[in-house]
């Protein structure tokens, strides 16, 4: 993890490379956007920015990244700043990192590391701790091999800024395999014993509505105002990591749990996808999906784009989506009068305008939820061991059965019966 001091926020030079070739990172927006979503970012980490900019560049210098001159004019204005950290918003080689920090006299980090760290301040669950140490070392690891050139061969020993020796670096590679196993078993037993707590929650007649959108979309915000329950939300990226649930109670003889999850991010890290995905597997369970949207974001319709197309990539088919699907229109209150009418006029019936800030429209989204936990049907999901034959065919002569998926040890199905 980053030495960063606890007690005192770092000041950090944010460096959005914009590459002029169009082998940019793959990003939506305009120049403006990915500099607010890389400021969140080193926001969301806890500290402080101080120098904000796009670089454009003609191509990727393969030894510094930027260019002569560009380093020249980023030095001066780091220093004239007084930055003590250089984040570039693109992944950088470690032999790029190490040659920035030499010339620019400055720790540098990439976009990588940054989220890694904001996720392991935001981790609190074990297994969401395991996840993240698992991502870490697997980009540590990466860097170790990347940067084992015949340079730092020779030059060998060294502290932080020289290149570690041979020999180092295949002991550092043994230790981490070794912590990358032994975390992966970790890994696998706290699964287990959550599949466990799974199938005894499922005896729970429950059902279960889970909050899904982008990061800062307002979902604990949201998930607050209707529990009432003190989950962290705060103005950051990524305040949540690890679902969250509450019971609440939609009607007279209607409880559900309601359950916040840790929001999307386009362009995430490739060490860190499955990390990511591992979080959402409570969603699939779900019996409904409530979509929480950030309507006075921008950029908020490719966003939308973007979470759709990670659920279908879970999973989730279109049919699958029929009846348990649910959109809140978020942050309503951020839109001026005439926005918010052409907004309303385009409300379909699946689809709540809220601000989970002012309450705003609350009741008509609790209203919404409610029709998809029809009082006369409930939908569970159960699970039985995968050789059970007999329990399963009562369960299909009883119930029916919209989803079904196993392991390879156990059958979950998700059913609708009457209640
Ligand atoms: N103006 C306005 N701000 C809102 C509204 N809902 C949430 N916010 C603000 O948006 C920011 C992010 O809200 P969160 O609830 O933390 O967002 P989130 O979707 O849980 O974010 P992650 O946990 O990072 O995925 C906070 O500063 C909230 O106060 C709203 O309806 N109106
Ligand atoms: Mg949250």
């Amino acid at each position: 993890m980053l030495e960063i001091q606890q007690d005192k926020k770092t000041k950090v030079a944010v460096i959005c490379p914009w590459l002029k070739n169009g082998q940019n990172v793959a990003f939506a927006g305009d120049e403006k956007m990915r500099e607010s979503e890389a400021e969140g970012l080193v926001l969301a980490m806890g500290q402080e920015v101080v120098l904000l900019q796009t670089v454009k560049l003609a191509q990727i210098v393969p030894k510094s990244f930027f260019g002569k001159g560009t380093l020249e004019r980023l030095k001066n204005e780091c220093l004239e700043h007084e930055a003590e950290l250089l984040v570039v918003d693109m992944p950088i080689s470690a032999v790029q990192q190490r040659n920035l920090e030499k010339i620019l006299n400055l720790k540098v980090i990439d976009r990588t590391a940054v989220i890694l760290e904001i996720f392991g301040q935001r981790a609190h669950t074990k297994e969401g701790k395991l996840q993240v140490e698992l991502a870490h070392l697997t980009y540590q690891r990466g860097r170790l091999v990347r940067s084992w050139t015949h340079l730092e061969r020779q030059r060998g020993g060294g502290g932080f800024l020289g290149g570690p020796g041979e020999t180092q670096i295949e002991l550092d590679r043994r230790h981490l395999d070794d912590r990358i196993v032994k975390i992966k078993r970790e890994l696998e037993k706290v699964r287990q014993t959550r599949a466990i707590q799974r199938s005894a929650r499922v005896k729970v007649p429950y059902p279960v509505a889970a909050l899904v959108g982008y990061t800062n979309a307002g979902k604990s915000t949201l998930f607050n105002l209707i529990t009432h329950a003190q989950v962290f939300a705060q103005d950051m990226l990524f305040a949540t990591l690890d679902p969250t649930m509450r019971k609440i109670k939609l009607d007279k003889n209607l409880d559900i749990i309601l359950s916040d999850t840790v929001g999307f991010i386009s362009n995430l890290p490739h060490e860190l996808v499955m990390a990511f995905r591992a979080t959402l597997e409570e969603v699939l369970e779900a019996d409904v999906i409530v979509h929480v949207i950030d309507v006075s974001n921008p950029d908020y319709k490719e966003q939308r784009d973007d979470v759709l197309n990670v659920l279908h990539e879970l999973g989730l088919t279109k049919i699958e989506f029929e009846g348990r699907y649910v959109e809140v229109l978020n942050k309503i209150d951020l839109l001026s009068e005439s926005e918010k009418k052409h907004l309303q006029s385009k409300i379909g019936t699946r689809t709540a305008a809220v601000s989970a800030l002012s309450g705003e429209g609350i009741n008509d989204f609790l209203q919404l939820l409610k029709t998809k936990f029809s009082p006369k049907t409930e939908i569970k999901t159960v699970s039985l061991p995968i050789d059970d034959g007999k329990k399963l065919a009562e369960i299909y002569r009883s119930a029916q059965v919209i989803d079904r998926r196993d392991d390879g040890e156990r059958i979950f199905l998700r059913i609708k019966s009457p209640s």
